[in-house]
């Protein structure tokens, strides 16, 4: 078969062109006021943000994944004011995430029962370590709906949601069958709904160590999940690898990238073919695959067979130049941009010519493409303004290049028109971009982010190890400006821009609040009441719960006693009711902290195999008097 693509590689001098007009708009950019917030003038080109007067609001909340450092983390938009870290696959010295009894419990009981047993051996409870790329909220209607916000974990395929009212983490779930989930998007329609997360290892589908170097029995999976219980709805095998993925406003088709159709081991075989594919997930055809029948179940999931070859209508492949990357729907409702990485193109495919290449399997699947403009070198992710503009990043040019959605369909017909609008320099070699609103139907075409991989000579040198680098660039004008670097800790891998009337977070716990059930349990169990706590510590064997409350700035213990030996569990609720009064209870020397932010109980457990006097303080600045909020924890020496 022919494709109508065009090999030839975009060159360098080729582009110089474009990128010399880019600088010369940065340039003249510089000094003049952009007056873009209330009439006040907005800062020049790379001097910072646009001015927000101290104590003013930003209009957009920003979510940003932290890549390695595993976090989530918000920052405020246009401002670019880090406004909160919240962990996820991480551990946190400040909240105690990892180590209080509550956070324990969402970090260990999603995960795989093979799992359990390896960390056991390791003496661990769970994953230290994550890789969180792809932050989403979740949506109704095709808009975002406040409600969660969802991620994945590349390096122990895992998926996480964060509750939008408290800004914490509630669940994670290990994907079982699938290895190292990369692209996972939330359902846009009629709502989440599904959440999708792709595979991007191979492997065997029995990965028991019964098959090992026989790369052809290699499978690759995408999952389902219920993005209200967390539970995985229903998996599907797939031929090569998995990357990106994204979906339709329609609620019928998700899709994936895959840079490796080849199954290759090495970089030799994975980039060998000059087609690799998207794979168009057909949702009621697999929903049906479930319901008959047509299924394995491995490891409680039901597994449908959904690749190449199957005479089934579960899945298409669409061939795409060459080691396809992001994947991301236009708020046009129809066009889904497939971009081309190791290619200079951009694939547009037109999902409303999806339902007849299900129709008919002996269609040309690539009779759904209906643009493919040549853009630069190394497109991977893009963006949009809903005003029928495509914002790419292009890895290898260090650009941003701003394009026109219909002018590219034109080209693509046979029309002499250019679908390139603009290109603007960006430091150095971007991996995601978002727009503000930009993968809703409601993007309003304000802000561009653009997260990039280096920042190299940006800032002041601080060792071998560099800050990366994310951008703020203005869209609202015909010529697009960086107005801010913000250097990042690893790494500012991806984010969205969300209007700050959609997020509405409380300040006060609620005391009924599930995330401290069993310490409410424990706690009836005990006589105990939970919000007062008790005068004595409860003792249960050699198991002893200790129950306070703290009130600024006071804890309601002074002092208690406890045993060498002793597994002790405190129990800390907060009963400051105003905004910001956190407490903190760290038990020094014994490795013990976390975060009690009003009306919320927090938890934690250990050994108390010290004996002696011991201080508890906490370590939230809270009060004129934080530092006298602090008492005594006793440990009587064992008797030997
Ligand atoms: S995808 S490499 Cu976000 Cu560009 Cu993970
Ligand atoms: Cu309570 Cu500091």
């Amino acid at each position: 078969m022919k494709y109508p693509i065009n090999h030839t590689v975009v060159t360098r001098r080729g582009l110089m062109g474009a990128t010399a007009t880019g600088a010369v708009v940065a340039a003249t950019g510089a000094g003049t006021g952009l007056g873009l917030l209330d009439g006040r003038p907005a800062q020049a080109a790379g001097e910072g943000a646009p001015h927000l007067a101290p104590g003013d609001l930003d209009e957009y909340y920003g979510f940003w994944s932290s890549g390695q450092t595993g976090e989530l983390r918000i920052l405020g938009v246009p401002s670019m004011r880090e406004l909160m870290r919240i962990p996820v696959f991480n551990r946190c010295s400040a909240t105690g995430w990892g180590q209080t009894n509550e956070s324990l419990q969402v970090l260990t009981e999603g995960l795989l029962p093979e799992t359990k047993t390896y960390l056991a051996a390791q003496g661990k409870v769970t994953y230290d370590n994550g890789d969180l790329h792809h932050p989403h909220m979740s949506f109704t209607d095709g808009t975002y709906d406040g409600r969660y916000l969802f991620m994945n974990d590349k390096a122990n395929t895992r998926v996480a949601r964060v509750r939008c009212d408290v800004m914490k983490c509630d669940k994670i779930i290990e994907i079982p069958n699938a290895h190292d989930i990369h692209g996972m998007r939330p359902q846009k329609y009629p709502r989440t709904g599904y959440v999708f997360a792709n595979g991007e290892h191979e492997a065997p589908l029995i990965n028991d160590g019964s098959v090992l170097d026989k790369p052809e029995e290699y499978v690759n999976i995408f999952t389902a999940i219920d993005g209200d219980t967390m539970e995985i709805a229903w998996q599907v095998i797939v031929s090569g690898n998995l990357d990106n993925t994204d979906c339709d406003y329609q609620g019928k088709y998700a899709f994936s990238t895959s840079y490796n159709s080849e199954m290759g081991m090495n970089l030799a075989e994975m980039t060998e073919n000059e087609l690799d594919h998207v794979v168009v997930f057909n949702i009621a055809e697999i929903e049906r695959a479930v319901a008959d029948g047509d299924y394995q179940e491995l490891k409680g999931v039901k597994v449908v067979d959904g690749r190449k070859g199957t005479g089934k209508d579960y899945t298409r492949y669409i061939p795409i130049p060459n080691s396809p990357h992001g994947i991301n729907t236009a708020p046009d409702k129809r066009h889904v941009m497939i971009n081309g990485k190791l290619s200079p193109t951009v694939s547009v495919m037109d999902v409303t010519k999806l339902d007849a290449l299900f129709a008919d399997e002996s269609l040309d699947p690539r009779s759904v493409i209906v643009a493919e403009p040549q853009l630069g070198l190394g497109p991977l992710h893009t963006a949009f303004d809903g005003q029928g503009h495509a914002f790419t990043t292009l890895f290898l040019d260090s650009q941003v290049v701003k394009w026109d959605i219909d002018k590219a369909l034109r080209a693509y017909a046979g029309e002499e028109v250019d679908p390139i609008l603009e290109k603007v320099d960006v430091q150095y070699q971007p991996g995601h971009n978002s727009t503000s609103m930009g993968e809703t139907a409601e993007a309003d075409g304000k802000w561009l982010i653009s997260m990039n991989k280096f920042s190299k000579d940006r800032f002041l040198n601080v060792g071998p190890l560099k800050p990366e680098n994310e951008q703020l660039i203005t869209i609202t004008g015909d010529r697009m400006e960086v107005v801010h670097d913000g250097p990042t800790f690893a790494e500012p891998h991806d984010s969205i821009i969300v209007r700050r009337d959609i997020v509405n977070p409380v300040s006060v716990w609620d005391r009924n609040d599930p995330t401290w059930e069993a310490a409410r349990q424990q706690a009836a169990a005990d006589g105990v009441d939970l919000d007062w706590g008790h005068d004595e510590p409860i003792r249960d064997g050699n198991k002893v719960r200790v129950y306070m409350h703290s009130i600024a700035p006071n804890f309601s213990l002074e002092k208690f006693t406890v045993k060498q030996g002793d597994e002790v569990t405190i129990y800390v609720t907060n009963q400051d009711d105003i905004d910001d009064v956190t407490h903190g209870f760290c038990l020094a020397n014994f490795g013990v902290a976390m975060e009690i932010a009003p009306q919320a109980t927090a938890s934690v457990t250990f050994v108390a195999e010290r004996p002696g006097v011991h201080w508890f303080y906490c370590q939230w600045f809270c009060h004129a008097l934080h530092m006298e909020m602090r008492g005594r924890m006793f440990v009587e020496p064992r008797a030997t």
